[in-house]
Parts: C-alpha cells; sequence; structure tokens
C-alpha cells in the first residue's frame, strides 16, 4: 500500500478529530521517522515532547519487552514490584514526598483537581462545593470535560457542554490579575511554567516566583503541569526550576515513558496528595508494573545519557541560529531548551507542508507558531542539516 491508500482508509473509517500531515510512518529510530515510500524526516514535533528520549530508544524498548513477558497488569487491587521502585525513583529524582500514577496527561491533571479540591475542604477548610481553582488564558492541560470548562479556546469547548463549574481564569503573566481572583474559596493555582499550545510563550521572569509567593501567602496551592514543559524539554528537568519555585503539586506525563506506553503521575506532599484514602481515587491501569518499568528506564536514559543538557546547549544553538534567519514574515523566535516557537505574520500551516517536503516534521501551534520540540538527543550535525531546510523554507515565502 502507498501513502493515499492508507489516508483513504484512515479517511474512510476514522473519525476526523485531527488533520495530519500527509505523511505516512511505518518506522521510527531516535530523531528520524520513515515513511511508507522509503523517505525519511527529521521529528521536530517528538509526538509533542512524548519521545524526548529519541524514538524507539533501544534501553526502554529492552525493559518494555522483558516486562512485557513477566507481567503487563495486576490491577492495585495487588501489589506488583516495579510501582515501588518508580516512587522511589521519582522521589530521588525530584525531591518529592509521594506520587500518584496514572496514565494520560489529562487523567493526571484531573487528579491534580481533585487533590486540590479535596485539600480545600479537608485542609484548609473551605465550605463543601465552593472551592475554586484558577487557571490561566490560552492553558492547555487535556481535553476531558472537566478541563476544557475551564479552556479559553473557543474551539475545545464548542458543543461540549454543559461545563464543570469552580474556575477561575487570570491572564497568563500577570500578577496583578492572579491577586485580583484570588479569594478564601480559592484551593490552587494551576499552571503551565511555560505554556505550550499557546505558542510556547516563555512568561515574564519573576512570575512564577511572585505567583507562589502569593499562593502561600493566600494558602492555596501552586500546582505546575510540566506534561509538555517537563523532563528535559526546557533546558532543566522541570521547566519551573528556572525560577527556583517548588510547586505544590507537580504534573508529568508524555516523555515519562519515552513514547512506548500512556504513563503519567501527579507529585506532591504527604499532606496534600495524602488527602486520597483507600477507594477515593483510581485506574485500572494506573501504576502497572509495565508502565512502571519502562517508566523508570525512561527516567534513567534521560539522566544517564545527558539528555538534559544536551537539550539546554542544543536549545541555545538552534535558537541562536533561528534568530539570525531574517524573514519580513517572523514575528519572534523564542522558547527555552529544544522547545520553539517561530512566530510568524501569518498561517504556519503552509511552511510546515514545505518543511515536509524538505525532510522535516513539524506542528503549527495557535495558527501562527510553527514549533520545533525534537527528540532531546539531537546532535549539532542534525539542527545544520535542519537549519539549511528552514532557512530555505522560510525564505521560499518572502
Ligand atoms: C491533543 C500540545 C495540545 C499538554 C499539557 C496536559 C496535556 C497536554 C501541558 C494532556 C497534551 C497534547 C495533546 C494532543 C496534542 C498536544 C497538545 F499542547 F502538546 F500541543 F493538544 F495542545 N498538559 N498535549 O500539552 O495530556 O491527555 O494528551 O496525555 O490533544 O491534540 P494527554
Amino acid at each position: 500500500m502507498r501513502t493515499q491508500d492508507y489516508i483513504e482508509l484512515e479517511n474512510q473509517y476514522g473519525a476526523h478529530n485531527y488533520h495530519p500531515l500527509d505523511v505516512v510512518i511505518t518506522r521510527a529510530e531516535g530523531c528520524w521517522v520513515y515513511d511508507v515510500e522509503g523517505k525519511r524526516y527529521l521529528d521536530c514535533l517528538a509526538a509533542y515532547s512524548a519521545v524526548n528520549q529519541g524514538h524507539c530508544h533501544p534501553r526502554i524498548l529492552k525493559a518494555f519487552v522483558e516486562q512485557a513477558t513477566k507481567v503487563t497488569l495486576t490491577s492495585r487491587a495487588f501489589r506488583n514490584d516495579q510501582l515501588p521502585l518508580l516512587y522511589k525513583l521519582l522521589h530521588d529524582l525530584t525531591g518529592y514526598d509521594m506520587a500518584l500514577p496514572m496514565n494520560s496527561g489529562a487523567e493526571a491533571v484531573e487528579t491534580a483537581i481533585k487533590a486540590a479540591r479535596k485539600w480545600g475542604y479537608k485542609v484548609k477548610g473551605i465550605p463543601e462545593n465552593k472551592a475554586e481553582i484558577i487557571a490561566c488564558e490560552n492553558n492547555f492541560h487535556g481535553r476531558t470535560t472537566t478541563i476544557i470548562s475551564f479552556s479559553t479556546e473557543p474551539q475545545y469547548r464548542d458543543g461540549f457542554g454543559p461545563f464543570t463549574p469552580g474556575f477561575q481564569i487570570v491572564k497568563y503573566g500577570d500578577i496583578e490579575d492572579l491577586k485580583s481572583k484570588i479569594n478564601e474559596n480559592t484551593a490552587a493555582f494551576l499552571v503551565e511554567p511555560i505554556q505550550g499550545e499557546a505558542g510556547i510563550i516563555v512568561p515574564p521572569e519573576g512570575y512564577l516566583r511572585q505567583a507562589e509567593e502569593i499562593c502561600r501567602k493566600n494558602n492555596v496551592l501552586f500546582i505546575c503541569d510540566e506534561i509538555q514543559s517537563g523532563l528535559g524539554r526546557s533546558g532543566k528537568l522541570f521547566a519551573y526550576e528556572y525560577e527556583g519555585v517548588h510547586p505544590d503539586l507537580v504534573i508529568i506525563g508524555k516523555a515519562l515513558s519515552g513514547g512506548f506506553y500512556p504513563v503519567s503521575a501527579v507529585l506532591g506532599s504527604k499532606e496534600v496528595l495524602g488527602v486520597f484514602k483507600p477507594g477515593d481515587h483510581g485506574s485500572t491501569f494506573g501504576g502497572n508494573p509495565l508502565a512502571a518499568r519502562v517508566a523508570r528506564e525512561s527516567l534513567s536514559v534521560l539522566i544517564e545519557e545527558n539528555m538534559i543538557e544536551n537539550s539546554a546547549r542544543m536549545g541555545e544553538y538552534f535558537l541562536g541560529k533561528l534568530k539570525q534567519i531574517k524573514s519580513k514574515h517572523i514575528v519572534e523566535v523564542r522558547g527555552k531548551g529544544l522547545w520553539i516557537g517561530v512566530e510568524l505574520d501569518g498561517p504556519a500551516r503552509p511552511y510546515c507542508e514545505r518543511l515536509k517536503d524538505e525532510g522535516i516534521l513539524c506542528k503549527e501551534t495557535h495558527d501562527h507558531v510553527i514549533r520545533f520540540a525534537p527528540p532531546l538527543i539531537i546532535t549539532k550535525e542534525e539542527i545544520d542539516w535542519a537549519l539549511e531546510r528552514i532557512e530555505k523554507v522560510i525564505k521560499s515565502f518572502e
């Protein structure tokens, strides 16, 4: 079968909830993916930062296969020999005393919302059903009905009401707005340390530090969603580290499994995550031994193969070179680590289509931004290979 044959099948039998590029990938390794015609592409999306370690990382694959021959799922009605080891590794790596494992990022965000509300009632003493959680304009935290209830993106909400109450929206980066929206019923402030879907928006220097301070002063939980920004993407283990803050809850996912398996988790203190009593919350697959084994290996290779340092170093190089590209259509080039957005004065999709023809796969975000987020193992040579083609494509629109 050829590319078009796969596309026709997908169009005929699949729901059309995406508008993917017309490339049909059959194999992937490291930073490169190969289509059914045998053409190779440099992957500059890394599955929205779920394959930070590079596609089909051999060590994660080995761990995945070995564990799959032993036991994959026990349910949490019983214990297994992998989850405790993941808990210990997460504690040693992050300093957080407790973790609650889930599967998708959205499930971890929902878990954090439930933890914050329960903490609000049981610890802070907010009157029942009065808890409020503050989120930011242009946030992206997932696609469940509760999460899109506080989305400000009309398309993510259209046709999905009625919405879950109990959320307030503040301008991202605006400390005064946060101060004005906090009240005695506020349980938590949920924020992306760098907004991904919004177009890789880095907040003003000091914003997270001031936000944490305001939360502490008002006995409000400070929650960072690091599902996309975390695990090395920004050049540090967590993007919040740039501001030296210590969130009450940290939400992780995506690269926690190196792209092998849906694994997510909420990290926090015993005071906050301890609000969950047996039976309060759960998930059939949450914390399964296969997920835990894969997550352990994914974290280990991230650290042992110095991928976070590479993200910082290669990201600085990539960003610096992209900033040198002259074009009247480029509004701004911004980012942190290997997470870069090139904002244009018009739609970014045509650029992504042309980049595909040049052998580079990336995805527009918020219409006008080309996002470059390759696996964190990318080399200087691969970046130079890409830069040549990126410059050619950008110049072709002059
Ligand atoms: C899609 C982008 C979208 C996330 C943050 C939670 C989640 C995500 C910061 C939920 C997921 C994915 C979802 C995927 C495309 C991608 C995405 F931001 F990465 F670009 F949509 F906005 N918090 N982001 O980025 O995690 O439940 O998906 O595991 O829905 O199209 P999930």
